[in-house]
């Protein structure tokens, strides 16, 4: 006889689905780190920097640079059976900033990419979710040449709200990228269970 998976006494297991947006200025590492951890083949929109782009698009600090985000990145990852994300990695030049509200859409939270070398780039993400109230954290992608700084001393020049978390990561790593995955989720609960309207008696 042949049983049903859920006869065998284990219910099948439907995994709750959230959406998390990996953002930040340009060339920080969005694409690496969404292909670092992404179990499926990810979607990339890349195309080639040109001669054309040299003076708008500044790749100092990442010279070895030859591609730039044109839509999205767009990954998975299974956290736990019943916990899978899908991860946005927004494109990274201001001229794309029109896509922002597109990607943004039932988003529970994001991660903001920082460079330390760079770090007014991601000015412009921190105060797009602060706007609109998205749970979001800093991951500091530290890239080797950059100066390593405390965590404080980040939020301060980003003038970040106490609550807000500031992760250093490597963006290429696995392990690191998960690391500020999981805390973006845990952030973003936590913010859920702060700013949820008090329940009427
Ligand atoms: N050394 C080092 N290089 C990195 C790291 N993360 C990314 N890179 C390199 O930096 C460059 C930029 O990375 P991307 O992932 O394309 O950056 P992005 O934020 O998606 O860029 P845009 O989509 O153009 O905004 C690539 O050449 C990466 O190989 C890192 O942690 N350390
Ligand atoms: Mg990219």
């Amino acid at each position: 006889m042949i049983f049903g998976r859920s006869e065998r006494g284990k219910p099948p297991v439907e995994p709750v689905t959230l959406k998390i947006l990996v953002a930040g200025g340009f060339g920080v590492g969005k694409t690496t780190l969404v292909g670092a951890v992404s179990e499926i083949r990810p979607l990339r929109t890349e195309e080639l920097l040109t001669e054309a782009g040299r003076p708008v698009d500044d790749t100092t600090g990442v010279e070895g640079k030859h591609t730039t985000t044109v839509a999205m990145d767009f990954g998975r990852i299974t956290l736990r059976e019943d916990l899978v994300l899908y991860l946005f990695g927004t494109p990274g030049q201001d001229r794309f900033w029109f896509m922002w509200d597109e990607l943004s859409e039932g988003a529970l939270g994001a991660v903001v990419l920082a460079d330390t070398r760079r770090l007014e780039d991601c000015f412009a993400a921190v105060d797009y979710f602060e706007r609109r109230a998205i749970p979001f954290l800093v991951g500091v992608n530290c890239f080797e040449g950059a100066d390593r700084y405390p965590a404080e001393a980040i939020r301060q020049a980003l003038d970040l709200d106490e609550d807000v978390p500031v992760l250093l990561c490597d963006a290429r790593d696995r392990e690191s990228a998960k690391e500020v995955l999981i805390g973006v989720v845990q952030h973003a609960m936590d913010y859920g269970a702060d700013h949820r309207p008090a329940v009427a008696t």
